[in-house]
């Protein structure tokens, strides 16, 4: 009987043992502790564009703030903006290379550095023509991102919205945000060829739209300053 359970167990033991994990136990192989690790082609590259409230009655710069929330060192972002109003240009205090037509802007870190998680820019735009008051989306579209390390990453980004509160006022051709007597002479100089009008101030001063600026619109200008229109 002894020599049964001395079997027994011995049985046992050898059962345990080849129930470990070998791979655990290799030495260059080190055990896995707490979370599996996030492999390097899915290190998430995120950038983020903030909605932006602006007037429509002056050429009104729009700030846009794109930011990088990742925890990956990265060396440069390329990525387009896609927004019904246009973009004409870009400010920034760090590498900013632009391209109006193709929207598409390059964000790269000098010799040697890198960006981390932290504000990237804050891309500044002009509104280059009138629109209704509405809501335009802005869709950031990310072409790609070298790493810092060379990893491979995987891109991510959150559109934003332009928000134009306010028609064009219009009648006000020097966009004052009033309609008055400086208008009316500036269309009535207009009408006589003796001044030229920016396509914006064409636009305002069309009060009829038209698709030009005539004596009746230089009339309906008129009324509004004496309250009649
Ligand atoms: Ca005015
Ligand atoms: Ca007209």
């Amino acid at each position: 009987m002894k020599k049964l359970l001395a079997m027994l167990l011995a049985v046992i033991m050898v059962a345990a043992m080849t129930a470990l994990p070998v791979t655990a136990l290799a030495d260059d192989e080190p055990a896995p502790v707490g979370e599996e690790p996030v492999p390097a082609e899915e290190l998430p590259v995120t950038v983020e564009c903030d909605s932006v409230t602006v007037d429509n009655d002056s050429g009104k710069d729009v700030s846009v703030n794109l930011r990088y929330t990742g925890t990956e060192l990265i060396s440069s972002f390329r990525f387009k903006v896609n927004c019904d109003v246009p973009l004409k240009d870009v400010y920034s205090d760090l590498n900013v290379q632009f391209n109006p037509e193709e929207g598409l802007v390059i964000i790269w870190a000098d010799d040697g550095a890198s960006f981390g998680a932290c504000t990237l820019c804050s891309m500044v735009f002009e509104i280059t023509g009138l629109y209704e008051k509405g809501t335009y989306p802005i869709g950031i579209e990310l072409v790609d991102v070298t790493a810092a390390s060379a990893l491979p990453t995987t891109l991510k980004a959150s559109d934003g919205e332009l928000i134009i509160n306010k028609d064009p006022l219009m009648g006000d051709v020097d966009f004052d945000g009033d309609v008055d007597n400086t208008d009316l002479i500036r269309v009535a100089r207009f009408i006589v060829k003796m001044v030229e009008f920016t396509p914006r101030q064409v636009y305002v001063g069309d009060m009829d739209h038209s698709g030009e600026i005539t004596n009746s619109d230089l009339i309906t200008i008129a009324r509004i300053i004496v309250g009649l229109a």
